[in-house]
């Protein structure tokens, strides 16, 4: 299965952004750090270069600069591969005017002259903040036996899963005859709704579950896509798209059982960061036969002074952690800076753009990095974020959701400090 020639990739990388809010601020969704030294872009694009797949375009709404810079350094293919990924931003592509922050099709519909090449027979559409490993030649063998219009990848979840995702209703050759777009209703996902034994005649234990949801990946044939969109004001793959192609077209299944989450939102990018933490990390960053790729970045190795108790936790090279430092349960990102007798626990640091000399002076503004003494437990401190002495940042108050503009805010209980935001020494949260 030769995917290079005939596929293109379209990652959807993201609409209004409000979900991951306020890691979004300032940059493309796509550009959020992961995992301490990676984007989560690279998810998606790792999958396609390990499924021998080598042109992909990012939609995103707008050109951020950290995105544009991190795809041009780490992706480039020689001349003779004919590979890409180039962003195409909904700022840039769609005509003045128009709304960019339509749906998943519609975003897809507002870009389609890109694909319109004469070669490309299939398009695959994969979103941009999802953690899996997937290799999509196994998903186009799926769609060419069945001679699919569309495949739609399908993992089983618990039906307390079900009210967030798409659910798809099966036959017995894979083919899908139901899709309901988050069910909220008992009654609506009872249409839906499969015998787990379905599940586990596949060679898959269903353990219980009995629903199979759309994973929001999709491989078309192009023409099909093209049909299926124009003419229309389809807004939404899930909502509108496929419940009204089933019947006139042939909509598969490709059943998959490994690891897979959505990380788009702040309580979920959170968890599965700390997930990537422990001994036992359910999903595995280094795999020699299908890395993640990223940039390559040339940077020292961490530092680490006396004294220090590291538990569970991942840190990325060109940090310095200076001495008695605890960190537990947590991800410390490129070139983090920690003062002396700094407490870090169950927290995602995302570290800093430029490294710097790890000596905290006294005087003068709060330097990038955690300050001496400081406490930080249960938080997200995102880029090149300054966090002074003696500083606590525990949620004391448990609060669920706080701030909108200020260097410190709380999404779903996590307290967050924004790329380059600074808590001054000694302020306690
Ligand atoms: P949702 O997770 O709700 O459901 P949706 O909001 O449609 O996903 O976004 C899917 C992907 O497209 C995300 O990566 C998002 O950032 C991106 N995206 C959304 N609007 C965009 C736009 N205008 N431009 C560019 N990118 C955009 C979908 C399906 C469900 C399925 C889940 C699986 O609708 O059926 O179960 O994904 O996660
Ligand atoms: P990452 O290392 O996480 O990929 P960036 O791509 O944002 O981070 O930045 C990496 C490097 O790019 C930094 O070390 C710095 O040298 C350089 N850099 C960062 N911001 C800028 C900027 N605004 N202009 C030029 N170079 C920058």
């Amino acid at each position: 299965m030769d995917l290079s020639r005939n596929t293109i990739a379209l990652i959807l990388g993201g609409g209004r952004g409000t979900r991951l809010f306020p890691l979004t601020k300032i940059r493309a969704k796509p550009a959020v750090p992961l995992a301490a030294k990676y984007r989560l872009i690279d998810i998606p694009i790792s999958n396609c270069i390990n499924s021998g797949l080598r042109r992909a375009f990012v939609l995103t709404q707008f050109m951020s600069v950290s995105l544009h810079r991190h795809l041009r350094q780490a992706y480039t293919f020689d001349s003779f591969s004919g590979g890409f990924v180039e962003l195409l931003a909904a700022q840039q592509t769609m005509d003045s005017g128009t709304d960019w922050y339509q749906g998943t099709a519609d975003a897809v519909r507002k870009n389609l002259r890109y694909i319109d090449q004469p070669e490309i027979e299939h398009v695959l559409i994969l979103s941009g903040d999802q953690l899996y490993r997937m290799d999509f030649r196994d998903m186009m063998q799926t769609h060419i036996d069945a001679d699919a219009d569309a495949t739609i990848a399908g993992i089983p979840v618990d039906r307390k899963d079900a009210s967030a995702l798409g659910i798809m209703q099966l036959d017995d050759s894979g083919r899908v005859t139901g899709f309901v777009e988050k069910p909220q209703t008992d009654e609506e996902l009872a249409k839906v709704r499969m015998d787990p034994s379905w599940i586990d005649a596949r060679g898959i234990e269903s353990k219980g579950r009995d629903c199979l949801a759309s994973m929001g990946l999709y491989i078309f044939k192009k023409e099909v896509m093209v049909n299926l969109l124009e003419g229309n004001d389809h807004q939404d793959f899930g909502k509108e798209v496929f419940p009204n192609a089933l019947q006139s077209h042939k909509v598969q299944m490709h059943l998959f059982d490994g690891y897979w989450e959505d990380i788009g939102t702040i309580r979920a990018f959170y968890e599965a960061n700390l997930s990537l933490a422990g001994s036992a990390p359910p999903f595995q960053l280094g795999d020699a036969n299908a890395p993640i790729y990223s940039r390559a970045r040339f940077l020292p190795p961490t530092i680490v002074g006396d004294n220090v108790s590291i538990r569970g936790s991942i840190i990325a090279d060109g940090c310095y952690i200076g001495s008695n430092v605890t960190i537990e349960n947590s991800v410390i990102g490129l070139r983090t800076v920690i003062g002396e007798n700094a407490v870090i626990k169950n927290s995602v640091v995302m570290g800093a753009d430029y490294s710097r000399d790890h000596e905290f002076s006294q005087t003068g503004p709060v330097p990038i990095g955690i300050g001496a003494g400081s406490h930080v437990d249960g938080a997200i401190l995102d880029k090149n974020s300054r966090i002074g002495t003696n500083v606590t940042i525990t949620n004391q108050q448990n609060l669920d959701h706080m701030g909108e503009d200020e260097a410190l805010q709380v999404r779903d209980g996590i307290a967050i400090v924004i790329k380059n935001g600074t808590v001054e020494n000694d302020f306690s949260f």
